[in-house]
């Protein structure tokens, strides 16, 4: 069970600002911007290249939430929304997860 997994079911705390059956939002714990949420499915896949076709409207699904959330906290001049995938990416937690960046000027590239 990864830590992401652990946070949907309330067995370790997390900042949630939002959920619902499909999908949890939450900060994260070394945030790399002022604001930096993680969208994530409660289903468990791993990561991107583990999805599937029927996948399609789960992923849109979690766009949307960062661009609601985006909006409720205010990111009025821009975010960053990030997926890293396997190790060249620096995945981390193997559950997927969707980055949200903002509320400062971000470099590209990305290192
Ligand atoms: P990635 O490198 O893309 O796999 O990102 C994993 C992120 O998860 C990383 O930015 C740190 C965050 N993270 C790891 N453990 C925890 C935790 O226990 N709580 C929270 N809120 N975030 C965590």
């Amino acid at each position: 069970m990864t830590i992401f997994e652990k946070i949907i079911t309330r067995e370790i705390p997390a900042k949630i600002i939002w959920e619902d059956d499909d999908a949890i939002a939450f900060h994260d714990v070394d945030p790399q911007a002022p604001v930096h949420v993680l969208i994530v499915p409660k289903k468990a896949v791993a990561r991107l290249a583990d999805t599937t076709d029927e996948d399609a409207s789960l992923l849109g699904k979690l766009l949307l939430i960062a661009r609601d959330v985006a909006k409720q906290l205010e990111l009025n001049s821009g975010y960053r929304v990030v997926i890293n995938c396997g190790p060249d990416a620096g995945e981390s937690v193997p559950h997927l997860h969707v980055h949200l960046l903002g509320k400062r000027a971000l470099a590209w590239p990305p290192g």
